[in-house]
């Protein structure tokens, strides 16, 4: 009888260590995000993760930590930046504290549309912007889409520029959008995401804007009656890594990172403008009044802001925005010639 017990103590032993041995093979890797888990980002965060489990054996664990859990995009910035957090998605717009020339994404009316962006990002100029990045201590690995940013308010519809004066509007932590709104009459207040659902509620704000997705995963109409289309700039997201932590990695665990970022970013950017369409037509399910604003007006709008541009201009440097300038031209002109 003893004799089977102390196999049997031996056999549970061994499995443990065994386990332990394995646990401390695996590489865990939390990866910060912004918005809810059940939201574009969330969902291809978990993308990611997967690709990072299958391409690497199991060896890599991706922890998807979502609703700011791990703090706002500045504070995981910062957090990457020091070593204390692996990797993060969240907007370009609130990185330009730390790499200036990321204002260039916040030129309103930059786009025309998604797939212009997806050239635009994924080509020379984008990867100007991701490798200036590493100079601060941070790895950009992809762009994935936030999207065409649009305006909710619980005031009133903005059909016409002179709707703008006085609305108390939640913008980004960054320049160009509080310089933008507040040439176009709002009272502009610069918040985390975090802080933005409470902001509305409590009306300290009242109004924001984002992609039609964010409206809705993050239930913005049950506290904005009115949703005015303006498409006034595209967001982009931005994965990336801490470098100090980047460049402990082996050569095949980069790898296997730049590869799944890659598959989630394609994943990414088709699931969001599949449910963009979808997002417009529940917002309204969901009692948004919904109005588009007249061409003309928008016209009133950009004119409007236009000065902004220069200060953007300014800001990015004259290489990187005449390389933006150039590729747009050459695509919309269809003599476009796709990165190798
Ligand atoms: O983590 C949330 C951020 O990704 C942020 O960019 C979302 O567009 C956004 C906003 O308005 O803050």
């Amino acid at each position: 009888m003893k004799l089977k017990t102390l196999l049997l103590a031996a056999t549970v032993v061994a499995g443990t260590l065994s386990l332990s041995a394995q646990a401390a093979d695996t590489r865990l890797i939390r990866f910060g995000y912004g918005l809810n888990q059940d939201s574009n980002q969330g969902r291809a965060a978990q993308v990611f993760a997967d690709e990072v489990a299958r391409l690497s054996d199991g060896k890599m664990k991706i922890r998807a930590i979502g609703a700011a859990a791990l703090g706002s995009d500045i504070q995981m910035q910062q957090a990457l930046i020091g070593g204390a957090q692996e990797m993060m998605v969240g907007s370009t717009a609130t990185l330009v504290g730390i790499t200036p020339e990321m204002a260039m994404w916040d030129t309103p009316f930059l786009f025309n549309s998604g797939e212009e962006a997806d050239k635009v990002l994924d080509g020379r100029a984008g990867q100007m912007l991701i490798d200036k990045l590493e100079e601060k201590g941070l790895v950009g690995l992809v762009y994935w889409e936030n999207g065409f940013r649009n305006l909710t308010n619980s005031q009133r519809p903005v059909t016409r520029l002179e709707d703008f004066d006085g609305l108390k509007l939640r913008v980004m932590q960054n320049n160009v959008f509080l310089e933008t709104f507040q040439r176009l009459g709002a009272n502009a207040v610069p918040l985390p995401f975090s802080e933005l659902f409470t902001a509305l509620e409590t009306k300290t704000v009242d109004g924001q804007e984002n992609p039609y997705n964010t409206i809705l995963s993050s239930k913005f109409y049950e506290v904005q009656k009115y949703l005015s289309i303006t498409n006034h700039v595209y967001s982009p997201w931005i994965v990336t890594a801490s470098k100090k932590w980047w460049d402990s990695l082996s050569a095949d665990e980069r790898d296997v990172l730049m590869q799944a970022a890659i598959a989630s970013r394609d994943f990414e950017r088709q699931d969001t403008r599949k449910e963009a369409d979808e997002a417009l037509a529940q917002l309204k399910a969901d009692g948004m009044q919904v109005n588009e604003v007249a061409p003309e007006e928008v016209e009133r709008m950009r004119e409007t802001i236009k000065p902004v541009n220069e200060q953007i201009k300014q800001d990015v440097g004259a290489a990187v925005w005449q390389a933006v300038q150039n590729q747009l031209k050459a695509i919309r002109q269809g003599t476009d010639k796709p990165r190798g």
